[in-house]
């Protein structure tokens, strides 16, 4: 992509209502513009970080087995007063009347629906076990909308939904999820550890956040720190073999939120292991029995046991959150540092003399090169004073730039910059490409 014909309104100006690093940022390198409290549009440059997260996570799911559909956005009342939760979500719910007066909602979560659809069509133990997702809009009418997309009203999810024939088949399902969402964050870059959770408005008995620490993270978090030294499962991990023992690993050690904090197991941890910070919600796991499958009487024919009410459970990842927690965890005071596996662009070409036919040659051959290396370079090809397109380069945080400079070309080379150490090399152009290709393949 030029420059010259994408749009990028970035800022110099720090936007006063915006109180954290990700949402300052997200505003100042023109990712997001709002549009109403909670409400955002995705720019270009944030929507290509949207769609790299949302692929990465839909490509964990996939690997779990997990099968994509989608569901609409707008659902009717009915659904919900079978389950029971058309009055208890409260406020939240967004309520709309459609023309013949019929009730609508804006789905804050699809629980209900998915099982109106499992009820529909399965009816045998022999289909099951089924993990259906879907990445779609939610809205929750957030009493305090904040910190950008941290906590919108209107939020990308990505919502699985597992239907099993028996708690203990339903825990594997669960594990599937778990296992999985530690092989995602890991892709982004990003250490999230599990925590026991509180179930809240989603309900059931058994449900864990997954958290980043982050210095502007919501809720106060307590957790023993090898927690967070553990290396990912790894994408070879057999999703069909027993998860147990990974799960087991992750939440033997201890992991809480203020409301839940124990002091006494707290104190119990050596000195040296203990962490307390802040951390960011970027997924939640539930699982909640016959909950919804009861009222809504989603059964499935049982090999002995007549017909019987499907164990079931959700997880959910906060696909547009996790846009603004990667900022958080990935900064400095030039602006982003994207981790290499989301950035909007693999790599940034800096022309300093657009105009001098020698730097334009140079920087259209690296240019097309690295497109047909398979890369995505976003090329400055402005007239843009030399300080502007540093700092605007920097803001966004491309993992690598490429300057080109006609005095570098004199001597043949071109200077290569890491955002993220801020370390230069100067290489020959052909080497400068290879450099990035080379850089790009370490991603995760
Ligand atoms: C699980 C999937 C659920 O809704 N039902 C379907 C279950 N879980 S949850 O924890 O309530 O939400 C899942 C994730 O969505 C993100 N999230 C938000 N992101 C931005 N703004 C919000 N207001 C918001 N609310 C929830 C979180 O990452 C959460 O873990």
């Amino acid at each position: 992509m030029r420059l010259s014909k994408f749009f990028l309104p970035t800022t110099k100006e720090t936007p006063a209502d915006a109180a954290i690093a990700s949402h300052q940022l997200m505003l100042r390198a023109g990712m997001i513009r709002q549009e109403s409290a909670g409400i955002y549009s995705w720019l270009p440059l944030g929507f290509r970080v949207l769609k790299k997260v949302e692929q990465i996570v839909r490509e964990e799911q996939d690997r779990a087995g997990a099968i994509e559909m989608l569901m609409p956005t707008i659902q009717p009342a009915d659904l919900w007063r079978e389950s029971g939760r058309y009055d208890a979500y409260g406020d939240e719910m967004l309520r709309i009347q459609d023309r013949h007066k019929r009730e609508m909602l804006y789905g804050p979560t699809n629980e209900e629906m998915i099982t109106s659809i499992f009820r529909n069509f399965c009816r045998s133990y022999k289909e099951l076990p089924k993990l259906l997702y879907h990445i779609q809009w939610k809205f929750r009418d957030e009493r305090r909308p904040r910190f950008g997309v941290m906590r919108g009203r209107e939020f990308l999810m990505k919502d699985a939904y597992s239907f099993d024939i028996s708690e203990a088949e339903a825990m594997k399902s669960y594990n599937r999820m778990f296992v999985a969402y530690l092989n995602t964050f890991a892709r982004m870059g990003l250490k999230a550890f599990p925590m026991k959770a509180e179930t809240g408005p989603i309900g059931g008995d058994l449900s864990h956040e997954f958290i980043i620490l982050a210095e502007n993270g919501e809720s106060e978090v307590f957790c023993h720190r090898d927690l967070l030294d553990l290396p990912p499962p790894g994408l070879d991990v057999d999703f069909d073999g027993d998860l147990q023992g990974i799960v087991d690993e992750r939440t033997r050690l201890y992991a809480a939120t203020e409301d839940v904090h124990d002091e006494a197991a707290f104190a119990a941890i050596p000195d040296d292991k203990k962490v307390s910070a802040r951390g960011i919600e970027v997924g939640q796991v539930f699982y909640f029995g016959t909950q919804y499958s009861e009222p809504m009487k989603a059964r499935v024919s049982h090999p002995t046991q007549g017909e019987v009410a499907v164990h079931m459970g959700s997880y959910g990842i906060g696909v547009s959150r996790i846009v603004g927690g990667l900022i958080e965890a990935f900064n400095d005071e030039a602006g982003i540092i994207w981790p290499r596996s989301v950035a909007p662009f693999d790599v940034g070409i800096l022309n300093m003399r657009a105009g001098d036919e020698q730097t334009d040659a140079a920087c259209e051959a690296i240019y097309n090169d690295l497109i047909a290396a398979g890369l995505e370079p976003l090329y400055d090809d402005t007239d843009a004073r030399a300080g502007g397109k540093f700092s605007k380069m920097d803001l966004i945080g491309l993992p690598d730039q490429i300057i080109v400079g006609p005095r570098g070309l004199k001597d043949g080379i071109v200077e290569v910059k890491d955002r993220a150490t801020g370390e230069r090399v100067d290489l020959s152009p052909i080497a400068a490409v290879a450099e990035i290709v080379r850089r790009h393949g370490t991603k995760y």
